[in-house]
């Protein structure tokens, strides 16, 4: 075994991980088309990349409403707790940790994806310049409509009950996604938020959504349980502030004060470049926070060694790696070559491009 620290155990809050290496939320879009729910197929996904300290589950819609693209799974109906309880226990089989992330897309969505065919919801009427998959092909995102105050309470109630879905899934915490220009950052930023009641305005008042929801999904599972992701330098989905240093400085102290399982930042640009952009200060942010810090967005193995060992951050998340490496953790502790990733089976379809890379072994056997 590799005696890098990456390779060593870490507690995150109350959830043992054997090393420091974690599976990214991925959105794969191979839910059942008729009731948002995963099955076998996903179990044995998730179950095949056990090696990593942690999975983070492809992020889950809290509602009908918090849907934004085509086959995404849920996590707040019978038949999605159950699809889940199976992946949970395929991981748990196999000696891995696997939290699901909550996820309400907010703005980021298609009338014919909602419910009612309604519009979607969000902070303020703006539009995002942005586009989703609705199942036939890429559209742009349609005009949102502004939630009323009357409406909020509901929107954190759904968070709660996916929570305690959550748990009765099986899964040994929540991620709560607040990143990547969804409704709890649309919230947080002054460039999608224009409320003028107690949600909106200054910063004190655009994190107040933030915490009600973790207010929530902490009572349903104890701070140690919980993590965050936040990406405060992207503009992932079209999503802009006026001050990022100062909005995310303000959302990273109230995340503190919980005492949270783990805080999630993806490190620049979604998917994207690594840069972030002037009067922008990273270290600066996670000197904010006192927990496990993971660290996400195009590291490779050097990387992720140095990052963890000069102690920038405790945990690192990888992507795309994880896709076409089931055994990633233990390619990394062996410095072994990874196998490529096909663009084509990112999102939607079958096993092909999910289950069938190869791990290590399989590839010897098979060269034999
Ligand atoms: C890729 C495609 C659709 C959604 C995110 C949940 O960016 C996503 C997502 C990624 O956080």
């Amino acid at each position: 075994m590799a005696d890098e620290k990456l390779f060593s155990g870490i507690k995150a809050g109350a959830i043992e991980l054997k090393n420091r290496v974690v599976m990214a939320p991925l959105t794969r879009n191979r839910a059942r088309a008729e009731d948002d729910s995963v099955h076998e197929l996903q179990a044995q996904y998730y179950a095949q990349r056990a090696g990593a300290g942690l999975i983070i589950t492809e992020a889950s819609q809290i509602s009908p409403q918090g849907k934004g693209y085509a086959w995404t799974p849920g996590i707040y109906s019978e038949a999605q707790i159950d699809g889940w309880k199976k992946v949970s226990e395929a991981v748990h089989a196999e000696g891995g940790k696997i939290v699901i992330q909550l996820w309400h897309v907010g703005r980021i969505s298609h009338y014919s994806l909602q419910q009612d065919g309604g519009a979607p919801v969000a902070p303020s009427a703006i539009g995002a310049k942005a586009k989703t998959f609705d199942g036939e092909q890429f559209v742009e995102t349609s005009e949102p409509r502004a939630l009323g105050i009357e409406e909020i309470a509901g929107l954190v109630a759904d968070y709660r009950q996916a929570a305690e879905n959550a748990k009765r899934a099986g899964f040994d915490g929540v991620e709560v996604h607040a990143a990547n220009g969804y409704l709890i950052d649309q919230f947080l930023r002054d460039g999608s938020n224009k409320r003028e009641d107690e949600y909106g305005g200054p910063v004190e008042n655009r994190a107040r959504f933030l915490k009600e929801v973790m207010d929530a999904v902490v009572d349903v599972w104890g701070a140690e349980r919980v993590g965050v992701r936040l990406s405060p330098f992207s503009d992932a989905n079209n999503i802009s502030d006026s001050d990022p240093q100062a909005t995310f400085s303000h959302a990273i102290k109230l995340l503190n004060s919980y005492g949270l399982a783990y805080l999630h930042l993806v490190e620049g640009q979604t998917g994207g470049p690594r840069d972030i952009p002037e009067g922008g200060d990273l270290k600066a942010l996670y000197e904010l926070f006192d927990g496990a810090k993971m660290g996400n967005n195009a590291y490779d193995r050097e990387m992720a060694v140095e990052a963890v060992e000069t102690g920038a951050v405790d945990l690192v998340a990888f992507g795309r790696p994880f896709i076409s490496n089931p055994d990633l953790v233990n390619r990394l502790e062996k410095g072994a070559a990874l196998n490529e990733l096909d663009p084509t089976t990112l999102y939607g379809g079958n096993e092909k491009g999910y289950t069938d890379y190869p791990a290590l072994a399989e590839e010897a056997v098979a060269a034999e």
